[in-house]
């Protein structure tokens, strides 16, 4: 969907939601700020689709309420009545450690069966909280719904994401806690980064984050001082952007700009990507991108327009 389709029908979703407000009100008479019931709001917002709901980053203002719906990803291990459930909540550090979880559904049983989103059916999400070890991987799933992935674990405080779409329900990203054994010591955090060497290859983000505002950013990759212009899809795209918001690790919804084959899309040097974020303040944005048959990931730090780096 293109961006003014996407206003248009949050403009519309956001009309009818304040419209059962007003009914509900009215029917009801005076209550307090929060005159519908999450239900009610998010089967109203639903009109549009999911789409809307996770860029409805202006929404929490306009509406005054928060809801369900406007709550970033990865918060909650729990959701709309689907649970991610680790194996094991702690794990031995090491290379390549076996990793196991569910999705628990609506009626207690793992689910089976998936949707196919950026080409994957779930898409596994690890670093650890203090943002150093990040990796995106894609587990197998057998036969009773049980998904295994191989991680790279080093000690310490470690959030787990699984982003994926359940046949028949809404996109969901869980976030579960996973405790690595052993001593660690926290890397500091970080002030703004905007350039990333990764692999010989150096990347560079511009565009600037504004909180309740879908922010165009564009990343340009390049390898010995020479634009890269032949970057292979990944995941459907040019490059797969996570961003995650510091102090509680928020995963926000960003999309690319244009598909490969398209017949507009350059495939690099710039990918183009929107972004989302709910509040002021820092974000750590990895991005993921495939030249010469290897993936690889870039790491950045921003802050929100107007906030100060206390770093
Ligand atoms: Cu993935």
């Amino acid at each position: 969907m293109t961006t003014p389709v996407r206003v248009a029908t949050f403009v519309v979703g956001l009309a009818v939601v304040f419209a059962a407000a007003l009914g509900i009100g009215n029917a009801v008479g005076p209550v307090a700020d929060e005159p519908v019931s999450h239900d009610d709001e998010h089967v109203a917002g639903q009109s549009d689709g999911a789409e809307s709901e996770e860029h409805g980053g202006g929404h929490d203002d306009a509406a005054g309420t928060e809801t369900a719906a406007d709550i970033p990803g990865g918060l909650m291990i729990s959701q709309d009545g689907y649970t991610f459930r680790l194996s094991e909540e702690t794990a031995r550090p090491g290379r390549g450690v076996w990793t196991s979880f569910t999705i628990e559904g609506p009626d207690g049983h793992p689910v089976t069966e998936y949707d196919v989103e950026h080409e994957k059916l779930l898409h596994l999400i690890a670093v650890r909280r203090d943002f150093t070890g990040f990796q995106h991987v894609h587990p197998v799933l057998d036969a009773d719904g049980v998904w295994s992935a191989r991680l790279d674990l080093t000690p310490g405080a470690w959030r787990v994401f699984a982003d994926f779409k359940a046949t028949g329900a809404e996109a969901l990203t869980l976030g579960a806690d996973l405790a690595v054994a052993g001593d660690y010591r926290p890397e500091p955090p970080s002030s703004e980064v905007r350039t990333a060497e990764v692999d010989g290859y150096t990347v560079t983000i511009e565009g600037d984050l504004t909180a309740g505002e879908d922010a165009e950013l564009t990343l340009s990759v390049s390898k010995d001082g020479r634009p890269v212009t032949d970057l292979q899809p990944y995941l459907g795209a040019y490059g797969h952007l996570v961003a995650l918001r510091e102090g509680d690790l928020a995963y926000l919804h960003v999309h690319p700009d244009g598909t490969p084959g398209d017949g507009e899309t350059e495939p690099g040097p710039d990918v183009v990507f929107y972004a989302a974020v709910p509040s002021e303040g820092g974000y750590r944005l990895f991005l993921d991108f495939q030249h010469d048959g290897v993936v690889r990931t870039a790491e950045f730090a921003l802050s929100t327009e107007g906030s100060h780096d206390e770093h």
